[in-house]
Parts: C-alpha cells; sequence; structure tokens
C-alpha cells in the first residue's frame, strides 16, 4: 500500500536510498552527531526532519496553489487541538512508512523504537480536542482549502502519575527539546489589545466613533504545524499562537530604571499561551481563560483579514464569500463582537453592513448539553479586558431584542430567556446565545444530541430561525485510529477487500460477507489476539500486572467524569468480585478490565474514582481466590499514543454514560471500528453505531433519556436500590470499610455518599441492575467463539459512517459550502 502510494503522480519521489541519505545528513548537519553515536532522540529527529523536507515542499505548493486561485476556505478556530504523535502519521499519510522503516532498519534502528520517542502533542482535554485534529486530517485529505486555528500552549493536558493509587498531575512539556514539526512565522505577527477605555468620539456628518485605548498590548507570534492530507496532496497547516509581550508600554518603565518591572509585564503576557485549562466540560470561569480566548481569536481573525486584503483590498464585499469560520464550541464565540469592531470601528462600515458580513462568515458547533459547561462570563470581566466588546454585545443585543419583540410582540419571559444579558445578582454574557445569534448555522454533534439541542436547549431559537439549527454527526480519521495504530487488521482488510477503505471508508461494508466465514473470523481474531499480547506487554511494563490473553479485555478510555459513569463500572467489578468470593464456582469467562482516565485537576469526586478503581484493583490483583479470572489494569497518563495502542487490542468498549448526557463520544466509534463489541446507553453516537451495527451486534442497557427524565421529574431516590437490590447494599457498604484500603476505614467513602446522601445525579444505582444483565449477555457471547468473531468484523465492517471525511463531506455541502482545490505535483 505504502510504496503503491508512493508511486501515485502527486506524491513525493523519494525511495530508500535518498531517504536513508536524507536521515544521515539532517544527524551530521542539523544535530552534529553520526551514526554510531545517535540515541534514539537523536534519530527520531533526524527521521522527522528527512520527512519534513517532504512536507515543506508540500505546503508550499499548498499554499501557492490556494493563493493563485484565491480559494473560499474554512478557518477552524478551536482553543483545543489533540494531536498526538505526528511521525507515524505523516509517512503513513506521504506513503513513505514502509521505505522509511526499511532505511532505518539499514542503519540498524528499528522504527518502532524511533516512533516511541516522539512526546504527544496534547494541546487538548479529549473529545472535543481530538475532534479538531481528526476534522483539518480529513481537510487536507478531501483537498479542501482549510486552515486551523488555535494556541500554542507551552504546556499542554498534564502528565499523569499514580501514586498510592491517586492521580499525581506534572506538567507536560512537549516541546522542551524542540519540537521537529513547526515553523515560527514572526514575519506573521499579530498584535491585539486589552484593558483600557472607551473614548466616544464625533466623526465626519455627525458620525459616532469609538476610539478603544488598550492598556496593555501583546504579541501574538504564529507557529505553523505542517497538516498532511492522505497520499499527501494536499498540506495544510494549523497555525497556533504564542503570546509574546510587545516591548511597546514596558520602555518607559524601563527607562525610568523599572527593568524588573518591565520583565514582570513580560511574563505577564507569555502566561497567556503558559498553559492549557485542564478541564474538560467544566468552565473555569478565569479571567486568563476569557484573555486566551480573545487573544487566539484576534489574531486569527487579523491573520484573516491581512490574507483577504492582500487578494482585495478594502473592498469588503467578497469577504463573506472568501471566509468561512467554523467556532468549535463557544470557545472562540468572542470572535464575534471582534470582528464586528473591525469592521466597524477600523473598517468604518455601518453597523448592518458589518452584521450582515458577520452573521454570513461565522457557525457554531455545540459540543455539550451540561449546563456546567455552557460558558457564561461576567458583564464586568468582560468591561474589564475587552470595553469595547462589551458595548458592542450590548448593541447587538439590543438589536437583536428588537427582533424577539417582533416574534413575541410584548412577552418579556421570552426576552429574558434569549437575551445576550442573564440579569441577576451579577450580569452576566451567555456565550452560546451570542453564538447562536451571531452565527448563520449551529450544529450539534450527533442525531439524538441535535435534536436535544432543539429540543432543550434553544427550542426558541429553532423557532425564531428555522433551519439554521442542524446536526453533523462526528467522525473520526481512519487514517491514524485504524490502518497507523491497527497494522494487523488493516493488512488483512487490505487482503479482503482491497486498499482504497481509508479513503472511501464505506468500503468496510465488503467485510460483512465474510462474518461467517469460519477462516476469515481465525485470520481477524488472531490479529486481535497478537495485539492483545501487545497491551498486555504493555500492561506488565507499565504497572507489573500479568493479564491473561484469551480473557475478555474490557476497555473503559476516556476522560473520568461522574456522567461517564466509570464509578457504575467499578460497581459492577465489585459484585462481581463479592459473587466470586461468596461462589468459588462462579461462573464466567476470564475478564481483565482496562480503565484510562484523567481527572481534572480540580475535579474531587473525579479523582476519588481514580483512588477507588487503583484500591479494588490492588486487593483484586493480589487475591489468588479470584486473580485467575478477574484482573484490573487502570494504565496511567491515557492519551492518544496510548489510545492508539489500547483501542486495537479492546474486545468490549464501554460507553456507558447516562442517557442525554454524552453528546456524542468519539472513543465509541474508535473501538468498534477496530472491532469492539460495545455495551453501552442510547446515549449520543451509540445511539447511530447501534442502528449501523444492528441490535444482535450491540449490548444496549439501560434508561432511556426519556425514562431519565421521567424517573427524575417523580423524584428519584436512589436509596430506594440500595434497600431493595441486595448487591448493591452490599457492594456500597464494603466501600465504607477498609476492606480495600488497609487501616483506612472510609478512604473510599466518598463514592457511597455521592450515591446515596448525594441524591446519585447520574443514576449510577438505577442503571446498575441493567448494566450486570447486560454484562452478563457479554460474557455468554465471548464463550460462544464464532458469534463473537461475527460480532467484532460486523462492527469493523459497519463503521463506513463514522469516517470525520464523511462529517467534513457534510459541512462542506451544508455549512461551508467549499470546493476542493487540487493541489498539482
Ligand atoms: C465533547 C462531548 O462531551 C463528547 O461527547 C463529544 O464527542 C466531543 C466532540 O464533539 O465533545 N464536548 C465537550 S465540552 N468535550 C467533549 O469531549
Ligand atoms: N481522549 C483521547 C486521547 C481520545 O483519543 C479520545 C477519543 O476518541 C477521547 C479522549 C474521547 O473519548 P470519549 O469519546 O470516549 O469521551
Amino acid at each position: 500500500m505504502n510504496a503503491k502510494a508512493a508511486k501515485t503522480p502527486t506524491s513525493p519521489k523519494i525511495d530508500k536510498a535518498e531517504f536513508k541519505a536524507a536521515v544521515i545528513n539532517h544527524l551530521h548537519c542539523s544535530l552534529g552527531t553520526d551514526e554510531n553515536k545517535a540515541n534514539s532522540h537523536a534519530w527520531w529527529k533526524a527521521t522527522c526532519a528527512a520527512m519534513q523536507q517532504q512536507v515543506l515542499e508540500g505546503l508550499r505548493k499548498t499554499q501557492k496553489t490556494h493563493y493563485l486561485n484565491d480559494t473560499r476556505a474554512v478557518h477552524y478556530f478551536s482553543a483545543e487541538f489533540l494531536m498526538g504523535r505526528l511521525l507515524s502519521n505523516n509517512l503513513q499519510n506521504f506513503g513513505l512508512f514502509e521505505v522509511a522503516s526499511e532505511a532505518l532498519k539499514e542503519l540498524g534502528v528499528e522504527i518502532s523504537d524511533v516512533l516511541e520517542e516522539e512526546p504527544d502533542m496534547a494541546l487538548g482535554n479529549g473529545g472535543l480536542g481530538r475532534l479538531a485534529a481528526c476534522f483539518i486530517d480529513s481537510l487536507a485529505t478531501m483537498e479542501m482549502p482549510a486552515i486551523g486555528y488555535g494556541i500554542h500552549y507551552e504546556h499542554g493536558l498534564f502528565r499523569q502519575e499514580i501514586k498510592s493509587g491517586a492521580q499525581i498531575e506534572r506538567p507536560d512539556s512537549w516541546r522542551d527539546y524542540g519540537n521537529p514539526w513547526e515553523i515560527c512565522r514572526p514575519e506573521s505577527t499579530q498584535e491585539i489589545s486589552l484593558y483600557g477605555y472607551v473614548e466616544t468620539k464625533y466623526g465626519e456628518n455627525g458620525r459616532v466613533v469609538k476610539e478603544w485605548h488598550p492598556g496593555s498590548i501583546v504579541k501574538g507570534v504564529p507557529w505553523d504545524i505542517p497538516v498532511v492530507g492522505y497520499e499527501g496532496k494536499t498540506v495544510n497547516v494549523l497555525r497556533l499562537w504564542q503570546s509574546e509581550a510587545s516591548g511597546y508600554f514596558n520602555w518607559d518603565v524601563f527607562n525610568a530604571g523599572g527593568y524588573v518591572d518591565a520583565q514582570r509585564e513580560n511574563v505577564q503576557a507569555e502566561t497567556i499561551s503558559k498553559v492549557l485549562y485542564p478541564n474538560d466540560e467544566t468552565e473555569a470561569g478565569k479571567e486568563l481563560r476569557l484573555i486566551q480566548q480573545y487573544f487566539f481569536s484576534s489574531c486569527s481573525l487579523k491573520d484573516i483579514i491581512r490574507r483577504y486584503k492582500r487578494a482585495h483590498g478594502d473592498d469588503w464585499s467578497r469577504f463573506a464569500d472568501q471566509v468561512v469560520i467554523q467556532l468549535n464550541d463557544t470557545h472562540p464565540a468572542i470572535s464575534i463582537p471582534e470582528l464586528m469592531r473591525i469592521l466597524v470601528d477600523r473598517a468604518e462600515l455601518n453597523w448592518d453592513d458589518a452584521w450582515a458580513i458577520c452573521t454570513k462568515v461565522f457557525a457554531y458547533t455545540n459540543h455539550t448539553l451540561l449546563p456546567e459547561a455552557l460558558e457564561k462570563w461576567p458583564a464586568r470581566m468582560i468591561e474589564k479586558i475587552l470595553p469595547r466588546h462589551l458595548e458592542i454585545i450590548y448593541e447587538i443585543n439590543h438589536r437583536f431584542m428588537a427582533e424577539v419583540d417582533k416574534q413575541w410582540p410584548g412577552d418579556n419571559a421570552m426576552k429574558e430567556k434569549l437575551s445576550i444579558i442573564e440579569e441577576g445578582s451579577e450580569k452576566m454574557v451567555r456565550m452560546g446565545n451570542l453564538s447562536v445569534i451571531g452565527s448563520f448555522a449551529v450544529n450539534g454533534v450527533a442525531e439524538m444530541h441535535s435534536r436535544l439541542v432543539k429540543t432543550t436547549l434553544f427550542p426558541e431559537f429553532d423557532e425564531l430561525y428555522p433551519g439554521k439549527l442542524t446536526n453533523v454527526t462526528n467522525g473520526i480519521t481512519p487514517r491514524r485510529w485504524l490502518k497507523a495504530c491497527n497494522p494487523g487488521l488493516s493488512k488483512l482488510i487490505d487482503k479482503k477487500i482491497g486498499e482504497d477503505w481509508p479513503k472511501d471508508l464505506d468500503k468496510l461494508q465488503g467485510l460483512a460477507k465474510f462474518a461467517k466465514n469460519k477462516t476469515f473470523q481465525k485470520q481477524f481474531m488472531k490479529v486481535k489476539l497478537e495485539n492483545k499480547e501487545l497491551l498486555a506487554e504493555e500492561i506488565r511494563k507499565s504497572l507489573d500486572i500479568e493479564v491473561d490473553v484469551n480473557a475478555i479485555f474490557d476497555v473503559q478510555i476516556k476522560r473520568l467524569h461522574e456522567y461517564k459513569r466509570q464509578h457504575l463500572a467499578l460497581i459492577y467489578i465489585m459484585a462481581l468480585y463479592r459473587r466470586m468470593l461468596e461462589n468459588p464456582d462462579y461462573d464466567m469467562h476470564p475478564r481483565v478490565f482496562i480503565f484510562g482516565a484523567k481527572a481534572a485537576p480540580g475535579y474531587k469526586l473525579a479523582k476519588d474514582i481514580i483512588f477507588a478503581i487503583n484500591k479494588v484493583a490492588d486487593k483484586i490483583n493480589n487475591d489468588p481466590r479470584v486473580n485467575e479470572k478477574l484482573k484490573i489494569a487502570f494504565l496511567p497518563n491515557y492519551r492518544v499514543s496510548l489510545a492508539e495502542k489500547m483501542i486495537p487490542a479492546a474486545d468490549v468498549s464501554e460507553q456507558i454514560s447516562t442517557a442525554g448526557k454524552e453528546a456524542s463520544g468519539t472513543g465509541n466509534m474508535k473501538l468498534a471500528l477496530n472491532g469492539a463489541v460495545t455495551i453501552g446507553t442510547l446515549d449520543g453516537a451509540n445511539v447511530e453505531i447501534a442502528e449501523e451495527v444492528g441490535d444482535d451486534n450491540i449490548f444496549i442497557f439501560g434508561l432511556t433519556v426519556e425514562e431519565v427524565n421521567e424517573r427524575k421529574a417523580a423524584g428519584y431516590n436512589p436509596y430506594d436500590y440500595y434497600y431493595k437490590d441486595a448487591e448493591i447494599k452490599a457492594v456500597l457498604d464494603w466501600l465504607e470499610t477498609d476492606y480495600f484500603t488497609p487501616g483506612k476505614p472510609g478512604a473510599l467513602v466518598s463514592i457511597k455518599q455521592s450515591l446515596l446522601d448525594h441524591g446519585d445525579p447520574y443514576m449510577v444505582l438505577a442503571d446498575f441492575r441493567a448494566y450486570s444483565d447486560a454484562q452478563i449477555k457479554v460474557d455468554a457471547a465471548y464463550r460462544d467463539k464464532e458469534r463473537w468473531a461475527e460480532m467484532a468484523i460486523i462492527n469493523t465492517a459497519k463503521m463506513g459512517k463514522f469516517t470525520s471525511d464523511r462529517s467534513i463531506k457534510d459541512y462542506v455541502e451544508r455549512v461551508w459550502k467549499l470546493s476542493p482545490c487540487k493541489i498539482e505535483s
């Protein structure tokens, strides 16, 4: 496949000898070492440099072609891009993986060792950031003119260590020794303003002119990361902004002898892009976070305008034809008043013309219904940091309220609901409402989620703007999440149905007809076993735990959150343990529960759940009465590169969120694509996965979203389950003893408290019995080897819908109205 891709007319022509020469050249001339002295890190850097030579050639051609064709482009604004490692991905997409592997082998180096040297680029928390990374991969693959805009965090998501069972956060330093992929572009530096005050003046013809006198100016320096499409034709870019002191304001201080004070201002400016907020789905509400959002939004808009003006000068009439901006959640929503400010205050357009442009440029994706994730900023904070923007937000709202009054005359309750401003003890700016009002399209991320966005989050907006709210179901790139991470299965699929599937995932359907074929089943399950052996080795190395590769590998990997219900799995594991202690002949197939999850550092209960999983694991893994059949492995520091090892080895995929809470999920798609069978609730994209694979090939359990709401409305009382179900009571009471934490009774009690005293907000107890029953069905299904193999194959075969190429196609056709642009070699 790779050799073939390398021969396509648009791919770079480089063979093994040339690749080898390039690596050696970089060892000598860039790194000042040689083949005998180089360590793995140096080999990695030299290999990246050899690859980057090809990549930059592709980038240059792409940018030139886009410029000459003056293409309409999408600008994907996202505070997070969870890219992971790039070398293997770039080699694969360029069709050079085999070439590089053989070249390195001839130099006495294993490519797998080289790949392991690369730190993950973890500039995101979880699903939302990884989605952005999959989308820019698909955009480049589909030859769409596109650019990703984000923040060049010095420290990405923290590195997780587990000490005595508890999570410890360590700083992530992905570019400590330099990152070979990024290119600094100081020539495209932007400046942004902060703080200060607004002066109202009168211009010609009595025109009111607003002048913002900023209190501080910060520089944004762009770093470009090339984004290589599959088969290496289009190479787009991800442009990340790094903050620096502008040097303007501190000269006065400096000249007055305030050297130290001048440096302090430098430090403050540099703090903006210092660190990613580690909260997934919770809003920190911190001033620095708002500054981060404005910083990257403003730099990116100015960058877009600079490029537009190069082609069109001051003629704004074509701006909305050339530019579409996708807001990845509300994090970049401040872009809306920022563009208005630039158009009205700077370009001197009148308000209506400026607003007409704005509302043709922006589209917004909503990624969650969780109230704690819906961003609201105190008006006072915006006023302090961005005084002119608050005025603009008020003006947008004022005009919008008139529209609401036209639609619902005199209805003040409606106004209160739809207003961008929430009145209360503290006036708040609702960024979700601002985003809906300022965008021409709004989408949710799975059918069910989008339905809930329309019916529960924004029903009045749906009435006011018919057709604006829509759905685009998420997707994942099959290049990284099957071809690259699961070479064994990829080769098997290539042999069976040809090599086109990475670009046309519906082709996987062709596997379905072999699902009952015994030989294919054996081949498919042999690959799974090999992947399980690799993961078992990882578990041994990382945790010193031996696991049986013939056991069911039951995998739950995602951020730790109560709504994702890792504690439902934990309670089930404890119940299983009890059953086995009470009945030594308890009949079950051996199972290994494998977890990976980071908790937000300030999220106490999430950290307690990690601690509890590890304590229960310690006990069970060391109890010879059960540990032949039951093991638990919590792999620390879950991240993209670890996901790439865990996903190909999973038999069972745990997707057990409370119905209505998981907007989509994308881990669910990755696991199913690699032949894991889902045990899950009717939530997010699980619903669509079930539609694709059919009821016989998935284990659905638990309350539906309607039932969840009914129970809540009727007054859900978890004690009902505690008193009626003896197993639930026994397990919860167990948490209070020192059985799992010898000498420390009560160390795990917060979990019991959350499930009883605090009302079990995510209905763990209500779903426990249904989950347990479903797990028993999983056990029975796995023991029937042929049935299981068939299910696993069907899962892979039916994942065509979930390629991010399909998501991007939906956006392109329904939202962005883009055309591909061929890049000639
Ligand atoms: C999330 C959702 O929780 C998740 O279900 C979804 O798959 C993802 C991408 O759309 O977005 N929303 C937030 S906030 N973080 C997520 O991971
Ligand atoms: N974290 C990483 C490293 C991932 O690769 C993914 C997704 O696919 C996620 C988080 C999101 O997982 P989930 O969709 O299960 O929340």
